[in-house]
């Protein structure tokens, strides 16, 4: 991870070398923590975050579904991004906002421990590789099944989730897939480790519903809404792995992963399609502030200023 500046920490600009919390930390133990994945790319305009207001308040709502308060607003934490960016005066970057229960007592119940809250910030190129995002990747259906709406809430991007995700792309990558696909204990396609998932057939998307126990993606909507822009039909159902191999077309959608084709599932071969593209296409377009439509998502950074 390529170091910056300065991490936002509790209130305060710290050195990135002096962010450090306690090995008795309660999220170290229990991985009781909640956070987030945001974007600024560089815009005509300036630095601009994609959709920051939108990210903050998953995190709070996240933070609600595990009982946790969060001790800064919603708005306070969107001026502390965009402080930070300002200060580590890099024109794109990956944002990781972060809150968990810090130092106080150990034991699984959470009592008694501060709210952390952490905002970090780094320059995070293609998630799956910049060959990725143009020939697609290969993807494998997990033997690890997506984590069940009664196990740990889907809706809260919680730290302790992502033992799911690590494990089911940690499966994927060793067998020599990219990216690993979870379905849900019925059988019904979720979500990629770290990733929504769409699916092109006879020139309707669809896309799992949120009762597949996916994480409602913030990309998922925006893709979703540009998509029903350009008349797409969108279409939220369950889908089977079966719906996978035989669509015209797959694709990935997160923060991270921006738009990605699927081109193989399962050695299944789908391929790289124009839909995907198109809307890889206009999901670019509008985070790096070419297309005016959508300009209500994008949230500016003040100029660097000295630290
Ligand atoms: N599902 C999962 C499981 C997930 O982790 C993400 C984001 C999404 C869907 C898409 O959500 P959104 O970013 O709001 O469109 N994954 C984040 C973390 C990736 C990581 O490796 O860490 C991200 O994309 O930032």
């Amino acid at each position: 991870m390529q170091e910056t500046e300065k991490i936002w920490m509790n209130g305060e600009l710290v050195d990135w070398a002096d962010a450090k919390v306690h090995v008795g930390a309660h999220g170290l133990h229990y991985g009781s923590g909640v956070f987030e994945g945001i974007r600024a790319y560089e815009t005509p305009k300036g630095t601009a975050v994609f959709r920051l207001t939108e990210h903050m308040q998953r995190l709070h709502n996240s933070a609600q579904l595990l009982y946790m308060e969060i001790p800064y607003s919603v708005d306070e934490l969107r001026a502390a991004t965009l402080d930070l960016l300002g200060v580590n005066g890099i024109p794109e970057a990956y944002i990781r906002p972060i809150a968990f229960y810090g130092y106080g007592e150990l034991g699984v119940s959470s009592i008694g421990n501060p709210v952390e809250v952490v905002i970090m910030s780094w320059p995070w190129g293609a998630y799956l590789g910049d060959e990725g995002l143009t020939s697609g990747i290969r993807v494998k259906v997990s033997t690890w099944q997506r984590i069940g709406a009664n196990v740990v809430p889907h809706v809260s991007k919680a730290t302790g989730v992502y033992l799911n995700s690590m494990l089911a792309v940690m499966e994927a990558n060793r067998a020599g897939y990219d990216e690993a696909l979870l379905l849900t204990a019925d059988g019904y396609v979720a979500d990629g480790s770290g990733e929504n998932i769409f699916v092109v057939k006879d020139g309707i998307i669809y896309t799992p519903d949120l009762s597949a126990s996916i994480l409602p993606g913030i990309t998922r909507d925006s893709v979703t809404q540009i998509a029903q822009d350009l008349g797409y039909q969108v279409v939220a159902k369950n889908l089977i792995r079966t719906d996978l191999y035989l669509a015209d077309e797959v694709f990935m959608t997160g923060t991270a992963a921006e738009v990605t084709p699927i081109r193989e599932i399962d050695d299944h071969v789908v391929g790289v399609g124009q839909v995907t593209l198109e809307l890889q296409q206009a999901y670019l377009d509008t985070v790096r502030g070419r297309s005016e439509r959508w300009s209500q998502w994008l949230e500016h950074a003040p100029a660097r200023s000295e630290a």
